[in-house]
């Protein structure tokens, strides 16, 4: 029922509660008292606020060729990090028919599959990795629904494309997805999480 975390802060409390009863004698016992009390209390609120945020998560995203071609490069990656997601690996290649034909596997097949391809591999894209909590649920929703007549206005696809088969990003559709395209995209290497401290700096 309660985690190590838990059970130690409640013991640190129930001790802590009972030197206040029965205070001890002399300065050092009351001094280490005081001393695990208050580190209890921090580790407490602490927990707490890790306990209430959800998992941190990786979701791979590539602007297609069209978002160079109309300079949207940064106004894409600006609307990520303004939302707070935290950008762990991002370059620009020319992907091959080869890598192609793996990320877009499960559409091998559709009527649609030889112009996706010959599209994604038409000019270079800009591959990225993001990252944060329910990271793959939020970029979903700020990219939109795949036909950009069904996007909502306000979603990258709502807002900066007309057709489907030209609709301007690609984002992982779920955990799985995500590992599966970070690592067809990216070595180990070129994968950089960083230290937030973005408090050292606001
Ligand atoms: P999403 O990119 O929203 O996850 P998928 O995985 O179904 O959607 O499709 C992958 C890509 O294939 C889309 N981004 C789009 O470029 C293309 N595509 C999907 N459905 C169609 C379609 N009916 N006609 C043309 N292109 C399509």
């Amino acid at each position: 029922m309660f985690g190590k975390v838990q059970s130690f802060c409640f013991c640190t409390f129930f001790i802590a509660f009972l030197c206040s009863i029965e205070p001890p004698q002399n300065v050092l016992s009351r001094y280490c008292a005081r001393l695990v009390f208050r580190t209890s209390l921090h580790i407490a609120k602490n927990t707490h606020i890790r306990y209430n945020q959800s998992m941190s998560t990786r979701c791979f995203t590539m602007l297609k060729p069209g978002v160079l071609n109309r300079r949207l490069v940064g106004e894409v990656i600006s609307r990520f990090e303004k939302k707070g997601l935290k950008l762990i690996a991002l370059k620009m290649m020319q992907i091959s028919p080869e890598l192609a034909s793996k990320h877009y596997a499960e559409h091998n097949g559709k009527d649609f599959y030889n112009a996706l391809v010959s599209y994604i591999t038409s000019a270079p894209v800009v591959a990225m990795v993001w990252q944060g909590d329910d990271c793959v649920q939020i970029v979903r929703k700020m990219v939109g629904a795949t036909s950009p007549a069904k996007a909502e206005p306000g979603t990258i696809r709502g807002d900066y494309c007309m057709h489907t088969n030209h609709n301007i990003i690609h984002a992982s559709d779920s955990d799985e997805s995500a590992a599966r395209e970070i690592s067809l995209f990216f070595k180990d290497e070129e994968i950089f999480d960083w230290e937030d401290n973005a408090e050292n700096w606001f």
